[in-house]
């Protein structure tokens, strides 16, 4: 083909820790454009050979080697994640290298994969100016030869690379030879905290550039006052001019004939873009030979003092942090999954991403353009590792290494630079500070004028333009918030916390959401509609990373750090999504649902006061209802009218009459929904809601204290409750055991976490509560039965319960009595002096082994319809609710606390769908209602399995009512919980009227 180029004028890298970042015909960084030049996809099956090291011979590149006896794999992919296991496993490390830190140096053992594949290309490409090679993603250093001719190699993993093959490819059959190094120098920038996944995981191409078309396009937009702008720079040969740039339903067709003649143009009738209103415009850049397609959305961003603003609106991220995963594809891009995935996201009135920590797969930011979020697109950096050496050769503080990271930043900037969605640019994630990180700051802001510079770790704020932390705690950003500049930070001067706290600030990470969390999503809400300067943040993160794999008996189950016999690992800190692997939300993404809705209700004596709490959006594409209910029980409902109400705007409205019930309570409820459906939900979809207690006040029944208490044993039968010996044996005809006390849950995740982050919290610094809960014993209680005493139709058991090895106990008396009403059990439960930490929970625990007719499921009124905890209630709504046992629990990868329903008026438990007990939960005297769990495990056993295929075989349905549990918080990586949610030891009282039918 024609042009022929000297390919090779530099010394190729024969060593994986060359710390350039590529070599030979690599091409400068470009937008990845939708183009109609020619192209031809390689993804599809290669031939594929893994060598444990990486200096097998390097005869597979010569174009007629015999790959006959090669394996196959699909490109892309992840080789770790084919054939069984056949080559290689997963490896899961947080902020540790998997190998030593010996930089740039990786160890000989580097697992290194040969790829091989022939295509063919028409014989019209021999017209083409430039043949082009294309990889979007190859983890972590490659090098390239096409028929036999060593092309280049490159490094940046979540990054495109273009080569230029001109001069090697021909008509008809060509052969592509690929070498993959697992480690490589650029491994060290890459200690993300996620799978490591090595092989070709995006697509290859192969794309014909024709003579005179488009090398590059950018166009950048603006907005201000109903005005649109479009500034463009077109990088193409001055031959290939005049340019055309061509948005049809703007009616724009603007020519240019010299490369002088581009220049900016305003353009009237624009609607602009948000990420709530993504309104896109088809725009074409056109030469003779290639015509360019994008898709323009206008917009400026700017920062304003403290205030992050787009189109002059100050923006608040209800973000998540988005890694790419998948249990079976890794990092694989799938586009079904990912619109899918995006969609959830908007259903859940999540509005921005972090694209932690490397730029996505290309059109990811086509669906964010599309769907609508405000993106921080992340460069792929971060250099973790070298935190435990205090820093020592940091790469981004080293001159040696500034090269490779300028080419991260570029790469990163160039490729996604046409995006609305994208709104700031961050430069990584942990990797310290240092000169070349400043490097990388400075070349953005020379490129792009028109979007700010993110990176959390320049913490004084020297070379970057937003002031983000990570998970800092309520009272802290509230100190941010109100004193702002005034307020010094400790590792700053005073100048640099001047600086850095008069910026816009965000949390690039909050609330950290492994297993059952995160707890306290509102106060930090809170903050938001407190303090213009704090911007909100990114949840870490949005989804678990399990992998697919299969326990010894065949179990299919998601795996996690360890799982893979990896050397070192960081076990299931890789599952801290508000998803779980396989895609199911769990309570804390409803809880944020909740928590980030976009309308505020407020509601008074006859009115409801709505506000509208969107950027820009009005309210017009909202329906509300309402309806009330008794009991739980809907008995009315209808549309409520209200105007429609622009950003920040409210409105009070009547409410509707509502009918009160004299025995029931009475809940009013007000939703807004979808008035039409949209790409991401359906008509109908519930956007916000607000319920308010209508009921009447009602008076909690006294106890009849008695004092006729005489010793007694024996059998006894008090309506449907039999006794042996002052233990409950039977219930309506139906073995029980218990009811015994339970102050233990299986810890969560950030029970079991012993950081030293304890302000504002009951924590012990460097110690769980987990911890502390095993040594006092909480999760192995023994019971001494004091005394056994009736009365007429009543009977009292004083017990003390405590753990073998300690001192603290706690009485527990139960009385049972026979009322005209039923059977009803009072228990008041009084710690003894001497406990020393927080209590997970205070509850009593029925068992009921299974029968003829096993409880498997539990109707109930009160909160609903998932678990909650006292700092997790905002998603929660008072309602009836039905659930087998099964659905009762959320499948955490590592099993832990789950399926407290708070605020419980009265309980069914369920067999097979028909009622076999009636459980009526009095409140205690200050007005507290018990929670409840029901589930086919023990906190015990649940506490003692790592996975849920390790969960034994359960012949038992457990129900735990609990006066209290403990809130969640996210100690896990961040704030404990706040001592308003924190359980300490204390009297309590449950109070239960217990009924059978008939
Ligand atoms: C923070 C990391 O940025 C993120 O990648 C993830 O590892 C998260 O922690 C925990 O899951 S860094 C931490 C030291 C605050």
């Amino acid at each position: 083909m024609r042009k022929s180029r000297d390919l090779l004028s530099s010394r190729l890298p024969t060593h994986v820790s060359d710390l350039a970042p590529g070599r030979g015909a690599l091409r400068p960084a470009r937008s990845w454009l939708h183009s109609d030049a020619p192209s031809r996809s390689l993804d599809g099956p290669w031939r594929f050979r893994l060598s444990p090291t990486a200096s097998e011979a390097e005869d597979f590149a010569a174009e007629g080697f015999d790959d006959r006896g090669w394996d196959s794999v699909p490109v892309p992919s992840h080789w770790v994640l084919q054939g069984d296991g056949a080559y290689g496993r997963p490896v899961y490390t947080n902020i540790r290298y998997p190998f030593p830190l010996d930089p740039p140096h990786v160890p000989d053992e580097n697992p290194t994969g040969d790829y091989r594949r022939h295509f063919g290309l028409p014989a019209d490409w021999s017209d083409a100016e430039c043949v082009v090679l294309r990889f979007d993603g190859v983890e972590s250093f490659f090098r390239v030869w096409v028929n036999g001719t060593e092309i280049g190699s490159a490094s940046g993993s979540r990054l495109a690379h273009e080569f230029d093959v001109t001069s090697v490819v021909r008509p008809g059959d060509n052969v592509v030879a690929v070498r993959v190094h697992q480690w490589s120098a650029g491994s060290y920038l890459e200690d993300q905290d996620q799978w490591w996944l090595p092989g070709i995981f995006r697509d290859v191409t192969v794309i014909a550039r024709p003579a005179g078309g488009i090398e590059d396009v950018w166009l950048r937009t603006g907005f201000d006052d109903g005005q649109g702008r479009v500034d463009p720079e077109v990088t193409a040969e001055p031959a290939a001019f005049p340019v055309t740039l061509r948005i049809p339903e703007l009616g724009v067709e603007r020519v240019w004939a010299t490369p002088a003649d581009v220049a900016p143009l305003d353009v009237a009738g624009v609607e602009p873009w948000s990420a709530e209103r993504p309104r896109l415009y088809d725009a074409t850049v056109s030469t003779a030979a290639e015509t360019v397609s994008l898709r323009l959305g206008f917009r400026t961003v700017e920062i304003s003092g403290d205030r992050f603003l787009v189109n002059g609106r100050r923006v608040v991220f209800h973000g998540m942090n988005r890694h790419e995963a998948h249990p079976e594809r890794g990092r694989v891009f799938d586009e079904e999954h990912a619109r899918a995935d995006l969609a959830r996201m908007k259903r859940f009135n999540v509005n921005a991403i972090r694209t932690s920590h490397y730029p996505p797969h290309p059109r990811l930011l086509d669906l964010a353009d599309e769907l609508g979020f405000w993106v921080v697109l992340e460069c792929d950096l971060e250099t973790h590792g070298f935190e435990d050496a205090g820093w020592a050769g940091n790469p981004c503080d080293d001159p040696a290494w500034r090269e490779a990271l300028l080419d991260r930043i570029r790469r990163t900037v160039e490729r996604d630079k046409n995006h609305p969605s994208v709104v700031i640019w961050s430069l990584g994630n942990e990797a310290g500070t240092g000169g070349n990180l400043a490097a990388m700051s400075a070349w953005v802001h020379a490129r792009d004028t028109g979007r700010p510079v993110h990176y959390e770790g320049d913490h004084t704020g020297e070379y970057t333009d937003v002031y983000s932390r990570m998970y800092a705690s309520v009272p802290e950003i509230e100190q941010i918030g109100a004193e702002g500049a005034r307020s010094a930070l400790a590792h700053c001067t005073p100048a640099q916390s001047a600086r850095q706290r008069a910026k816009p600030f965000l949390l690039c990470e909050y609330a950290h959401a492994m297993g059952n969390g995160p707890g306290g999503l509102d106060e930090y809400e809170a903050l938001v509609h407190a303090y213009p300067r704090v911007h909100g943040g990114f949840v870490w993160e949005w989804r678990d990373h399990g992998i697919l794999a299969g326990a010894p008996d065949g179990t299919p189950y998601y795996a996690y750090g360890g799982d893979f016999g990896e050397v070192v690992h960081d076990g299931n800190f890789v599952m801290d999504g508000m998803l779980l692997s396989d895609d199911v939300p769990t309570p804390g993404l409803h809880e944020f649902k909740a928590v980030a809705q976009p309308l505020r209700f407020g509601f008074g004596d006859d009115g409801v006061t709505v506000t509208n709490l969107r950027h820009s959006a009005d309210t017009s594409d909202l329906r509300f209802r309402w309806r009330v209910e008794h009991d739980g029980t809907p008995v009315d409902g209808g549309d409520l009218e209200l105007p429609v109400l622009g950003p920040g705007g409210s409105a009070r409205v009547p409410l509707p009459p509502i009918r009160v019930s004299p025995d029931a309570e009475t809940w009013f409820t007000v939703d807004a929904v979808l008035a039409a459906g949209t790409a991401w939900a359906p008509e109908g979809h519930l956007v916000a809601t607000a319920q308010r207690d209508a009921s009447p006040p009602r008076a909690v029944p006294a106890a009849r204290p008695r004092t006729d208490w005489r010793p007694g044993g024996g059998t006894l039968t008090l309506g449907i409750a039999e006794f042996v010996d002052g233990s409950l044996v039977r219930l309506a005809g139906r073995a029980v055991t218990g009811p015994r006390l339970e102050l233990f849950r299986a810890p969560t995740d950030n029970d079991e976490s012993a950081s030293d982050r304890v302000e504002d919290s009951d924590a012990v610094a460097g110690v769980s509560h987990a911890d502390l809960w095993r040594r006092d014993g909480l999760d192995r209680l023994v019971t001494r039965r004091v005394r056994v005493e009736q009365a007429a139709r009543s009977l009292r058991t004083i017990d003390r319960v405590a753990a073998a090895g300690s001192a603290p106990s706690v009485t527990v008396e139960s009385v049972w009595s026979l009322g005209d009403d039923g059977l009803e059990l009072l228990v008041e439960i009084e710690p003894s002096r001497g406990w020393r930490t927080v209590w997970p929970r205070i509850g009593i625990r029925f068992g009921f082994p299974d029968g003829t007719a096993p409880v498997d499921g539990a109707e109930w009124f009160g909160l609903g319809p998932l678990e909650s905890y006292p700092d997790s209630l905002r998603a929660a709504r008072t309602g009836r609710f039905t659930a087998g046992v099964g659905d009762l629990s959320v499948g955490y990868a590592r099993p832990q606390e789950t399926g407290h329903r708070s605020g419980l008026r009265r309980l069914t438990l369920l067999s097979g769908g028909t009622g076999v007990l009636h459980v009526e939960a009095v409140p205690d005297r200050s007005g507290r209602r018990p929670g409840f769990t029901l589930s086919r495990h023990t906190p015990q056993q649940t506490a003692r399995a790592g996975h849920p295929f390790e969960l034994p075989d359960s012949t038992t349905s457990h129900l735990i009512i609990d006066a209290a549990q403990h809130g969640l918080g996210s100690r896990s990586c961040g704030p404990d919980v706040r001592p308003a949610f924190a359980l300490r030891p204390e009297a309590r009282t449950i109070r239960l009227r217990i009924t059978a039918d008939r």
